[in-house]
């Protein structure tokens, strides 16, 4: 018998509140960004951008879009029936993948500026963080046992490493110059966004990969995590950026 994993009501109303939340944030960060003159609204841009984003993505998901099956058997626990298996088959969204590869190097965009790492370091920290993303999209749809699951989510591991690894070495050692408003600011929201981005591959592997939760609570553990990393962070960053003038980019 096929066990079928899907979204119920509380799901789907989930997913409508954080489009409406995304839509509100937006409008707010766009009206923020008119309370400052054009140089100084690069992090108004990046950060409405990626609310806008997520916006499309829930509306896409909560209309019933971005979304498909994967199937995988799993073996039966029977005592004394060895080898023997079922398929379970659980909704896998993938708008989420389609989002986060455009949101999560904005948002490293936006650390990137703030510390002030060059250019190369930059790219390398969003092409690894596009890896990480698109691994875990691959996982998502793999087979079980086989490396197609757990074996792109290891290399979406790597890659998070890489990402880690990239901002909070040149970071900490960039976001010197920038004195010591910008440094406290870059740290804060550094660690934020690192104990955030974490529990990610957390709720990934609990409920995409071993699917020990249902739709429903996976949807609510993301939705609030991308509430935090997205509009929270936004926050956070825009009212900083208008307290300390030394945050600011000329580009
Ligand atoms: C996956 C699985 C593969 C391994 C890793 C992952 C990390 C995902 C992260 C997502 C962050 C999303 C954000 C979204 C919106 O704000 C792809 C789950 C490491 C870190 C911040």
């Amino acid at each position: 018998p096929t066990e079928w994993q899907h979204a119920g009501d509380s799901g789907m109303r989930t997913l409508w509140i954080v489009f409406a939340v995304m839509v509100i944030t937006s409008g707010v960060f766009a009206l923020l960004s008119w309370n400052v003159p054009v140089s100084r609204r690069l992090y108004h841009v990046i950060t409405t951008l990626i609310t806008i984003t997520a916006a499309l993505s829930y509306f896409a998901m909560a209309s019933g879009q971005g979304v498909s099956y994967n199937c995988v058997a799993v073996r039966d626990h029977h005592k004394h029936v060895p080898d023997t298996f079922h398929d379970v088959c659980r909704q896998v969204y993938w708008a989420r993948y389609v989002d986060w590869s455009i949101t999560t190097p904005l948002l490293l965009l936006d650390l990137c500026l703030l510390a002030g790492i060059d250019g190369a370091h930059t790219l390398m920290a969003i092409a690894a963080d596009v890896i990480m993303i698109l691994s875990g999209m691959f996982a998502a749809f793999g087979a079980e046992g086989t490396a197609q699951r757990w074996g792109w989510y290891a290399i979406g591991l790597l890659a998070y490493i890489f990402v880690i690894w990239h901002v909070a070495l040149h970071g900490s050692r960039m976001v010197r110059a920038k004195g010591q408003g910008v440094k406290r600011l870059f740290t804060g929201l550094a660690l934020f966004t690192l104990v955030l981005w974490t529990a990610y591959p957390i709720v990934w592997g609990v409920a995409d990969g071993a699917r020990r939760t249902t739709v429903d609570t996976e949807i609510m553990l993301y939705a609030v995590l991308d509430i935090l990393a997205k509009v929270g962070f936004g926050l956070w960053l825009l009212f900083s950026h208008r307290r300390i003038p030394e945050t600011n980019v000329e580009v």
